[in-house]
Parts: structure tokens; sequence; C-alpha cells
């Protein structure tokens, strides 16, 4: 068989064979057979040492044409499967951003901290500043300032968790407020939210930790009248225009005189339910005149000056607001019931 029969023979088998190719590594095991050191293609350039020098120029010429067609035969077939290799991998990986997922996680804000914010959007809107202040305190500052004498039934032990002889958890936000009055000039006028510690059993209503917010303003001429329209304009704009408020004597050391504020039930709008157990009205907060002896304690001149405070309980202000009976359930974190305040 001449040269030419030889490469004709080995190129209608490489086309043939590539036919059925279907992997780069059928593709390399082919090219290795044909061009590779012991491939078809160099046995038939070797066997060109038994050919007459006249011939082998010819000869010569017609593999290395051949073996370039070969070549590109292979190359054009390399580049047909790396394409339709790379395109299956993409079509494997493609990700169908259409199809449907479950609903990622979103936090709600919890009913306490959405009566709080209310508040205090209430109150900074009439010019007070919110300030907050420890938890832990001395007894100093939440007591003795606030005209708690060291034998009041306020700071009995059963009351107050005691750190030592001389600090406690605060009781009330009201040492926030003393130290703002040691500290600042009046006029005066904050709010001070926060959390507040009693030796109190949990039940429905009470929790040894809970949430109060303080008000405090002192000027030249504050009056028991600019406490109820405060308070009035509070009760407004959390419950509504016909919403009014009812002061009713009472008692605290650090104000004199002191009152119970009641609003008008806001379930039944004041005709008697059972929210308010037939009296058309609710108490929510604690409040009175600033008693000079605590502003004296406090550095200010109560000859010149004199101010008002209230005491608003937040969890209970919260469970009305909502219509939450059970206290428990502002401190459990039970996701069904935070749900409901989206
Ligand atoms: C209540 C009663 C009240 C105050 C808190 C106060 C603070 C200073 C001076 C005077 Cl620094 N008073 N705070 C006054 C009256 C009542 O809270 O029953 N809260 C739930």
């Amino acid at each position: 068989m001449d040269i030419r029969e030889n490469l004709d023979l080995i190129s209608r088998e490489m086309h043939e064979a590539l036919e059925n190719v279907g992997s780069l590594q059928e593709l390399e095991a082919l090219k290795v057979k044909v061009l590779g050191k012991k491939g078809s293609l160099t046995a038939l350039l070797r066997s060109m040492g038994q050919l007459s020098p006249e011939e082998r120029p010819k000869a010569g010429q017609m593999i290395n044409v051949a073996r370039e067609e070969l070549t590109a035969a292979l190359e054009e077939k390399q580049q047909a499967l790396s394409s339709a290799e790379k395109e299956m991998r993409l079509k494997k990986e493609a990700i169908d951003v259409t199809e449907p997922r479950d609903l990622p996680l979103v936090g709600t804000v919890h009913p306490t901290q959405l009566v709080l914010n209310e508040v205090l959007s209430c109150f900074e809107g009439l010019g007070y500043e919110v300030v907050e202040g420890p938890e832990v305190e001395l007894d100093h500052y939440n007591f003795e300032l606030l005209n708690l004498p060291k034998n009041h039934p306020a700071r009995d032990a059963q009351d107050t968790f005691y750190i030592d002889d001389s600090i406690v958890l605060r009781t009330h936000t009201s040492p926030v407020q003393a130290r703002t009055m040691l500290t600042k000039k009046p006029p005066i006028r904050i709010v001070c939210p926060g959390r507040v510690f009693r030796a109190d059993e949990v039940d429905a209503t009470h929790s040894p930790v809970f949430h109060q917010i303080e008000g405090l303003v002192i000027d030249k001429d504050v009056s028991m009248g600019d406490l109820k329209g405060t308070l009035d304009a509070f009760a407004k704009r959390l419950y509504g225009d016909d919403i009014e408020v009812r002061f009713r004597p009472s008692f605290f050391p650090f104000t004199e005189p002191s009152a119970e504020v009641d609003l008008t039930c806001f379930n039944c709008h004041g005709k008697g339910c059972k929210m308010c157990k037939g009296t058309g009205w609710i108490e929510v907060l604690g409040c009175g005149m600033v008693n000079p002896k605590v502003l004296e304690m406090c550095g200010i001149d109560s000859s010149v000056y004199s101010g008002f405070a209230f005491g608003i309980g937040l969890e209970r202000i919260t469970m009305l607001r909502y219509g939450i009976k059970d206290m428990r359930l502002l401190y459990e974190g039970d996701l069904r019931f935070l749900r409901q305040f989206r």
C-alpha cells in the first residue's frame, strides 16, 4: 500500500471514529491513537525511511497536509464538545428565581415597645426630653432624695431588691429625675422610661420586673392645672378625643398634693363594662405637685420653682390598650402572641 492509500485510510477511520466520540476523554484517546507517539499517522511518518530520497519530499508533504487536516478536525470536535458540556453544566446549575419559597421570618415590634413609642412621641411633641439612667441605683437616689425615709414601708425588704446596704435595683425611674434636678437648672421637662424592679409575686397583673415612664416638669409658676392639661393631652393623643381624665386625691411621699388619675373607659366609653368594673373609669397613673422637700434635697429653690411629676405603669397601659388580660403574655415571648402586633 502506498502513502496516499494509507493516509486516506487513516483519515477515513478517524473521521468515522470522530462521529461516535461523545466526551472530551474519548476525544483525547482518539487523538493519541492517531497522532500520539505510537499513533497510526506517526507510524506512517516513521515508515518514510523506507522510501527513496526522491519520493520522500512528496510523501512528507502529503503526511503534513493530512496531519494538519486531522488536527483541525480534532480541534473542531473539541470545541463542540466543550461548549456542549458547558451548556449542560449551566442548565444544571440554573436557579429558577420564580420558584415559590417559604416567606422569610420577619420580627415584629413588641406591644410594650409600640405603646412606649407612642407615649414618648406624645411627650416629645410637647417639648419634653427623654432621659435614661442606671437600673442599679444608690439608696440615696432611689429613696432618700424622694422623701422615702429609712422606716418607710415602700423600703421594706419585701418590695426592694437590695444589692447591699446602700445599693438597690431601682423600684421606680424617679432616681433618673432626681439626678437630672441635681445636674440641670430649671426649666426642666423630661420623661424617663425604663425597667424597674420590685420583689413581687408573678401573676396576671404583677411581675418583679416591669416598666415605668415618669415625667417631670420644673419651672416658675407650674400649677396643678398645667399637670391636668398635660395629662388630658396625653390621654386624648393615645386613646382618642372623647377620652377625659379624672383626678382622685391620693398620697405619695414625693408629691403634695398627690392624685390618682382615671381615664374614660376606652372599652365602653364611660357606660360601664367588665373592664372598668361598671364604673366607666380606668385608673392609669399617679401624679402630683413635686413635694417642696424633694425639690430642696435636689438643689432646687422651692420658693422660686414648682413642678409636677407623674408615673405611668407601661405594662398596665399596654394591657388596657390592646385588651391583654394577663401580663405574663408580655414577657413570655410566645410568637403566636407577638405576631398579632404587625
Ligand atoms: C404611680 C405613681 C408617681 C412620681 C411618680 C416623682 C418623681 C420625682 C418627684 C416627684 Cl423625681 N414625683 N414621680 C410622682 C407621682 C406619682 O408614680 O403609681 N406610678 C405607676
